[in-house]
C-alpha cells in the first residue's frame, strides 16, 4: 500500500481508574447477546449519507443492560466514537449465511474433524476487557506502541475494547482449557483502505500439548494405573502423546518449542489447504510479545502479499503464570475479513458491513465456493488535504476524524506527500477518497463531506491547514 497509512499493522496491546459495568459484571464470561434486529438493505444513499446505522442507546451484555453512555464518554479517558459503539453487538461471526459466519464455521469444522472436537469452542465472549487481560497477561510491555490511546479504543483508564481475541487467553488456561478456538469482533484504531477497517473479526486458537518427558512419564504411569478418574487427563494427553510420542520426538531431534513450531505450521498449512485448496502462501518470522518464535501468514491476492494471521510458540511465561507448568503451546490469530475477501472475492472490507440485499443475499450457510460478484461499481472521488502538523499529530487520529464525518464512504485515506521547511515545519499531503459501495455520491455530497473533514481536522487535531 506505499505509503498509504499503516501505523503498524502488528498494533495492539495503561492505566487506571474504576470501570463501570465491568466491575459490575465480572465480565470475563459474560456472554454477548444484542436486541436489536440487523436491519434490512437500504439501497438508496439518501437516508444514509454516511453509511452509517442509527446509533442504539443500549445493549445487552451478559443480561446487564450496557448503556451508550457507559462506553461512549466525553471524557479524556475516552476515545470511543460513535461508530464504533453501533458496532458492538453486531457479530458477524454469528451470522451463519455472512461470509464471516459461513468462514467461522468452515475453521471450526477443520479442527473438529482433524482434532477429533477436542477444540472448546467460544464466541460470545464481552469484546469489553480489561487493560489486564488485553495486554498485561499476554507480556504486552508497558511502553508498546498498541497500549497508546492512538491505538486502542479505551472505555476508561482500566477498560478497553479488545484489540485481540488473545486477550482470553490467561483466563481460559487459568479455567482449565488447553485447546480452545475463540471468535469474536476486535477494535483497533487503524488506516483507511481496502483490507483495514476499525472493527474486525478475529479467531484465536490455542493448543498445548504437555512436554514429552511428562507423557513418558505419565504415560508409563498410567499404562499402570488405569484409573478411571484419570479419563480426562488421558485424552489432553492422548493429543499430546500423539505429536510428541517418543520416536517422533527422538526421531526429530528437535527440543518442545521447535517441535510445536513445526505442528503448528501443519496445523495451519491443513487448515489453509481445507479452505483454499490451492494458494500461493509464505511465512514470515514476526515478532508478538506472548510467542517465540514468531511467525505471520501471508497470502497473495489482488496482486499483493496480504497478512491473514499471526502465530507462534506461546511464552512460557503465560503458561507457568496461568497454571499450566511444563507444557509446551502454540497459538494463533487470524483475521476472518482477510481471509474471507480471498476465498469470497471480496474486493473491500466495508462490505462486510454492507445491509444491501445485492450483497447478503450472495451467501449461503455453509458454502464455501461462492464467488461475490459486484453488483454496482461506483467511481471513487478523490480530494487532497495539506496542513502542516504539529508533535501530537498521527495518522490514526486523522482517519478516526475522517471515519467519524464520512463513514464507510471513506475508502482510502493515503499520504501522498511529505516534507519539511526550512524553519522545520513539516506538512502532510493526504489524499481521501471517497466511494459508496452502494450508490454513486453527488458532488455536493462529497464537497459538503470534505468541507467537513478540513473543518474537524483544524479544529480537532490542531493543525494549520495549507
Ligand atoms: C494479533 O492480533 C495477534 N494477537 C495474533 C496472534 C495470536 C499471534 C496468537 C501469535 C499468537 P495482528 O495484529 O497481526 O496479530 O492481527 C492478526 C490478524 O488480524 C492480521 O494478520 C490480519 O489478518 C488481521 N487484522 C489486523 N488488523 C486489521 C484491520 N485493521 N482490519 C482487518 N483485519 C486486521
Ligand atoms: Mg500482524
Amino acid at each position: 500500500m506505499t505509503m498509504a497509512m499503516s501505523i503498524a499493522q502488528f498494533t495492539f496491546f495503561s492505566r487506571a481508574t474504576s470501570s463501570s459495568f465491568l466491575n459490575r459484571t465480572n465480565a470475563r464470561f459474560n456472554r454477548f447477546t444484542f436486541s436489536t434486529p440487523f436491519s434490512t438493505a437500504d439501497a438508496t444513499c439518501t437516508r444514509k449519507k454516511n453509511g452509517r446505522l442509527p446509533v442504539l442507546s443500549a445493549l445487552e451484555l451478559g443480561g446487564v443492560k450496557i448503556a451508550r453512555d457507559d462506553v461512549v464518554r466525553d471524557d479524556p479517558t475516552n476515545n470511543v466514537p460513535d461508530s464504533i459503539f453501533s458496532k458492538l453487538g453486531m457479530q458477524l461471526h454469528k451470522r451463519n449465511q455472512h461470509p464471516i459466519g459461513i468462514l467461522k464455521n468452515a475453521i471450526y469444522e477443520y479442527f473438529d474433524a482433524n482434532y477429533s472436537n477436542k477444540f472448546d469452542k467460544f464466541d460470545d465472549l464481552c469484546p469489553l476487557v480489561s487493560v489486564k487481560q488485553n495486554f498485561d497477561d499476554v507480556l504486552v510491555p508497558a511502553d508498546h506502541i498498541s497500549r497508546s490511546y492512538n491505538d486502542t479504543y479505551y472505555v476508561d483508564s482500566q477498560t478497553v475494547l479488545r484489540c485481540h481475541t488473545s486477550a482470553h487467553q490467561a483466563e481460559l488456561l487459568r479455567d482449565g482449557h488447553t485447546h480452545f478456538l475463540v471468535t469474536g469482533d476486535v477494535y483497533r484504531r487503524d488506516s483507511i483502505d481496502s483490507t483495514h477497517y476499525p472493527v474486525f473479526h478475529q479467531v484465536f486458537v490455542a493448543s498445548h500439548y504437555l512436554q514429552p518427558p511428562n507423557f513418558f512419564f505419565l504415560g508409563f504411569f498410567l499404562r499402570f494405573w488405569s484409573i478411571h478418574s484419570y479419563t480426562l487427563l488421558l485424552e489432553m494427553q492422548m493429543e499430546g502423546f500423539r505429536v510428541f510420542s517418543p520416536e517422533e520426538w527422538e526421531a526429530s531431534g528437535l527440543d518442545g518449542t521447535s517441535y510445536a513450531a513445526g505442528d503448528l505450521k501443519k496445523c495451519l498449512e491443513g487448515l489453509a489447504r481445507h479452505l483454499f485448496g490451492a494458494v500461493e502462501m509464505r511465512w514470515i518470522d514476526a515478532y508478538f510479545p506472548f510467542t517465540n518464535p514468531s511467525f505471520e501468514l501471508e497470502i497473495y491476492f489482488q496482486e499483493k502479499w496480504m497478512e491473514v494471521l499471526g502465530c507462534g510458540v506461546t511464552e512460557q511465561e503465560i503458561l507457568r503464570n496461568n497454571g499450566q507448568l511444563d507444557s509446551v503451546a502454540w497459538a494463533f490469530g487470524l483475521g476472518l475479513e482477510r481471509l474471507a475477501m480471498v476465498l469470497f472475492d471480496i474486493p473491500d472490507i466495508r462490505l462486510f458491513w454492507s445491509n444491501d440485499e445485492r450483497f447478503t443475499s450472495q451467501f449461503t450457510k455453509g458454502k464455501m465456493g461462492i464467488k461475490f460478484k459486484p453488483f454496482s461499481k461506483f467511481p471513487p472521488c478523490f480530494k487532497d488535504m495539506s496542513f502542516w502538523i504539529n508533535e501530537s499529530f498521527t495518522e490514526n487520529n486523522l482517519c478516526e476524524v475522517v471515519r467519524g464525518v464520512a463513514g464507510d464512504l471513506a475508502e482510502e485515506v493515503q499520504l501522498i506527500d511529505n516534507f519539511t521547511n526550512k524553519k522545520g515545519m513539516t506538512s502532510h499531503c493526504y489524499r481521501i477518497a471517497y466511494r459508496s459501495m452502494e450508490c454513486s455520491l453527488t458532488d455536493e455530497e462529497i464537497n459538503e463531506l470534505q468541507r467537513k473533514v478540513r473543518e474537524q481536522v483544524e479544529t480537532k487535531l490542531n493543525v494549520e491547514l495549507r
